[in-house]
């Protein structure tokens, strides 16, 4: 499978080996080499121009890692984009609880319909779930004996109906046969033509109007290349397919097909079919269809394992600054970011032990801006004032917070709690993790208590109110009469 391919990206990546650093010269050099490859290996010609333009992009960006070669982190980075290219999928199928799952399968003739039936219904007894094939295709006069064979030799229960000509009630019947005798998986095998035409596709959508299938398949062959997305773009059209299964992924395809399919139908790849036995059928796993196709796992993984190398010394290093309390505003913030990882404060609040009851009972506000401004606030500082945010003094101040966009308070509140989570973090670098998460807990379900919240004050709150020099003189003369 793929061999070509295989062997074009080895050469690709040949090239590289030996030169001492990623150039952009360099990459675009690959990339051509790289555009080439996957146009040879009969890929749309649109997803090769995207999978090239993001490749070279990432490829230029790419953070150097000592320890690693030029042509390592390329492999790395075409593997992660082949993954992107044909994922993320779910290839479980959807289980309908009370009642039989409708998976209809459409496809051409010859595609790889009936034998992908009988393997689906192989899959689902391995599952634990007790299938029923229907035979549909109606067309082919050995179709409705060629799916009893095959129920024969897996023990599953086909039903047909001989005597006349009408998929939609076959399928009607089969289905409330599944119903009646407690089945949980009915597959149906309908009809298929030697090219996409209007009686066919009359017939399936009939099909599928009729029983409602909770999911739809198509059936391809790999092997036909870039006619099999066209044929997946017109049964779409017609049909709400839900995925896709290709098939004769043993024989020699050239990848094309699989490797465009999820970016022009967005539908995803369930199951690959892997030769002619009823047990020659996977699952599809993106990043091992990458990892075939590269034929380079090993590099793969040594890549990541650098990669988390390096953010294992960066943790040591920043450890190193909590313990000498030297950290700066731009390190706090980062580190902010990094925990965070897209989710909401209220998110983390909860995974804190204790937390997360504490905030189903009080109903407390969390501004989820704040890490934005935050963000603003050091923005507009200069690299003296980030590591040491005691130099902040009111003109400072005053330039800051106009940077950002906050105002004076807000720079002071952040300020002064960055100062007192540095003292924190000093003491806590000496601790164990699960002292620090009981401090944190506690720290978190204290302030909890007292209504508010760790963080500085938000800047739609009003100002408190502070008597100026005039105003306590008044005050005080008030006071004496
Ligand atoms: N090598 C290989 N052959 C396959 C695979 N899947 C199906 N076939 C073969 O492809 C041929 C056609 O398969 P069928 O299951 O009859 O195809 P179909 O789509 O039902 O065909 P029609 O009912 O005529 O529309 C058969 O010879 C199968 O053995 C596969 O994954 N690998
Ligand atoms: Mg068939």
């Amino acid at each position: 499978m793929f061999d070509s391919l295989t062997d074009r990206f080895h050469d690709v990546f040949r090239k590289l080996r030996g030169r001492g650093r990623i150039t952009e010269e360099n990459v675009r050099e690959v990339m051509r080499d790289v555009r080439t490859a996957l146009l040879e290996a009969d890929v749309h010609i649109d997803v090769v121009k995207k999978f090239v333009a993001d490749a070279t992009q990432k490829a230029i960006g790419a953070e150097i890692i000592k320890t690693l070669q030029p042509e390592q982190v390329m492999v790395k980075i075409v593997n992660d984009e082949l993954v992107g290219l044909m994922g993320p999928i779910d290839s479980r199928i959807p289980w309908v609880s009370g009642g039989p799952t409708i998976i209809l399968m459409a496809g051409l003739q010859g595609s790889g319909k009936t034998t992908t039936c009988a393997k689906l219904a192989k899959y689902c007894l391995a599952k634990g779930k007790k299938p029923l094939l229907v035979a549909a295709d109606l067309k082919r006069p050995a179709a409705i004996d060629q799916l009893e064979v095959l129920g024969q030799q897996l023990g599953v229960e086909v039903y047909a109906e001989r005597d006349h000509q009408n998929p939609v009630k076959v399928c009607r019947n089969g289905v409330t046969a599944a119903q009646r005798k407690l089945l949980d998986v009915v597959i149906l095998d309908t009809a298929g033509r030697l090219a996409i035409d209007e009686e066919l596709m009359k017939e399936v959508a009939n099909v599928a109007g009729a029983v409602s299938p909770h999911q739809i398949y198509l059936v391809l062959d790999a092997m036909t290349g870039q006619d099999a997305v066209t044929t997946a773009k017109h049964f779409n059209e017609r049909l709400e397919l839900d995925g896709v299964i290709m098939t004769k992924f043993d024989s020699d395809t050239r990848g094309g097909a699989i490797l465009s399919v999820k970016s022009i139908v967005h539908k995803p790849i369930k199951f690959i079919g892997v030769g002619e036995k009823l047990d020659r059928l996977e699952e599809f796993h993106p990043e091992r269809m990458a990892s075939r196709i590269l034929g380079m796992g090993d590099v793969v993984s040594l890549v990541e394992q650098a990669q988390q190398q390096v953010s294992a010394e960066e943790a040591q290093k920043l450890e190193a600054k909590m313990q000498k309390g030297t950290l700066s505003l731009d390190d706090f913030i980062g580190q902010m970011e990094k925990v965070m990882g897209g989710r909401s404060m209220k998110d983390m609040l909860k995974m804190i032990p204790g937390v997360g009851k504490m905030m189903r009972d009080t109903d407390l506000q969390i501004d989820e801006g704040e890490i934005k401004r935050l963000k603003a606030i050091v923005q507009s500082m200069t690299p003296v004032e980030k590591a040491n945010p005691r130099l902040i003094d009111a003109s400072r101040r005053r330039r800051i917070s106009r940077g950002s966009g906050t105002s004076p308070e807000d720079v002071s509140g952040l300020c002064k709690q960055f100062l007192q989570a540095r003292d924190m973090m000093k003491q806590m670098a000496g601790m164990s993790m699960m002292d620090r998460m009981k401090m944190g807990s506690q720290m978190a379900q204290m302030s909890m208590a007292t209504g508010k919240m760790p963080t500085l004050k938000s800047s739609g709150a009003k100002p408190k109110y502070k008597p100026n020099k005039k105003d306590k003189r008044k005050d005080r003369k008030r006071k004496s009469r």
